[in-house]
């Protein structure tokens, strides 16, 4: 591997700049393509984005010296292209969810595994420093024996029936979207802190707007409401607009979680709450730089984002020393440094640190028992 890694980055809508920023603070590594659906559009926003090089995927995946990809994509597309990137010998890291489909994610698994390639999936959100600690805390005894888990991830850009984005149709964003979406992030955190794995669901999901005015010209917006409306056409939606879910954890313990993106006021809101036998955990990435203990024979308290008081292990994820700001472009550079000291070694590291495919193929099985849970309206297993 030369001194350079070298990136391509698929997909530029939302989150594709996002990872572009990310990259770009991390040294040596360079994007040095941009790939769009087609050759004018992937040219057009390599000039805005500063990117030397546009292509087309299948243009991309013949450049040799492209060491990584990230698929910002919408979700149908994930499994081909990381499935053709894998087929390339690239490294891929992929946004969440890595499928839509389980079996489709489960075939990415075992083409990784036996590529042996560094695979990677976007739940950023376990990169706050704040939810390290939290793990590190409760590995280390200092919440005790988890009693129950509370859950929320609320946003508001779905709003307004005017409010459109590719998730909203089935065909591009998998049959559920919220809890596809978020609530994957969320799943995935709530595993990760405790430690616990997600036994049962019990799902009751709710869609709002049982039909949106999608707009008629192709823009990129998460707001339709500047257009006529003329300009839109009336569609049925048939996805969670919200979602409540029961959970029951490999310890008898048991949790909750709600799942929206039509909390007005919410921009992107997680929380969590985790009650121990020690103590207990509240996080909220709205405030991504405080963690609040509770304690019953002692005073509460919140730990401020100071590496100094952290664990080594999220003291690590600390780009500024003290308590400067950090929050959620953050973290994403944090998880690529982790991925690309893998990419730099060569192959996947046996218990690699950061979320991985396996980990994208759990969510999805815990998300698709969700959306079966809901149908049935009963307790489903996982
Ligand atoms: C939109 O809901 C979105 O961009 C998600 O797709 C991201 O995964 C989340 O982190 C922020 O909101």
């Amino acid at each position: 591997m030369s001194q350079t890694i070298k990136a391509a980055i698929v997909g530029t809508g939302f989150i594709g700049p996002a990872h572009l920023e990310a990259l770009r603070r991390i040294p040596n590594v360079e994007v040095i393509a941009l790939v769009e659906v087609s050759q004018e559009l992937a040219d057009e926003k390599a000039k805005v984005l500063g990117i030397p090089n546009a292509y087309t995927f299948e243009a991309m995946l013949q450049q040799p010296e492209i060491d990584v990809v990230h698929i910002c994509t919408p979700n149908f597309l994930h499994y081909p292209q990381a499935k053709a990137v894998l087929q390339a010998g690239k490294h891929v890291i992929c946004e969440k969810p890595l499928a839509v489909k389980i079996d489709e994610a489960e075939d990415l698994v075992a083409l990784a595994a036996e590529k042996g390639l560094v695979n990677a999936v976007h739940f950023n959100l376990r990169y706050y420093p704040m939810v390290r600690q939290m793990k590190t805390m409760r590995e280390k005894g200092d919440l005790g024996e988890v009693y129950s888990v509370m859950g929320s991830y609320l946003q508001d850009w779905l709003f307004l029936q005017t409010d459109y984005n590719w998730r909203l149709e089935p065909d591009k964003s998998g049959d559920s979207r919220a809890i596809a979406d978020i609530g994957s992030h969320l799943l995935d955190i709530t595993e990760y802190v405790t430690g616990l794995k997600i036994t049962e669901v019990m799902a009751d999901f709710s869609t709002v707007h049982k039909t949106r005015l999608k707009p008629l010209k192709a823009i990129e917006t998460y707001s339709g409401d500047k257009l006529e409306k003329s300009d839109y056409e009336e569609v049925p939606i048939n996805t969670e607009d919200h979602a409540t879910v029961l959970l029951r954890f490999d310890n008898g313990s048991k949790g909750s979680i709600t799942v929206s993106q039509v909390n007005a006021g919410r921009k992107n809101r997680l929380n969590v709450e985790i009650a121990g036998s020690k103590s207990n955990f509240e996080f909220n990435s709205e405030k991504p730089n405080e963690l609040w203990i509770g304690k019953r024979e002692t005073a509460n308290g919140v730990l401020m984002k100071d590496p100094g008081l952290f664990y080594p292990e999220s003291a690590a994820l600390v780009g500024f020393p003290g308590g400067h700001n950090e929050g959620f472009p953050d973290t994403s550079k944090q998880m690529f440094k982790e991925v690309y000291a893998a990419v730099r070694e060569g192959s996947q590291p046996e218990k690699a640190p950061y979320p991985t495919f396996a980990d994208g193929l759990r969510e999805l099985i815990i998300g698709e028992r969700i959306v079966e849970s809901n149908k049935k309206q009963a307790w489903v297993k996982i």
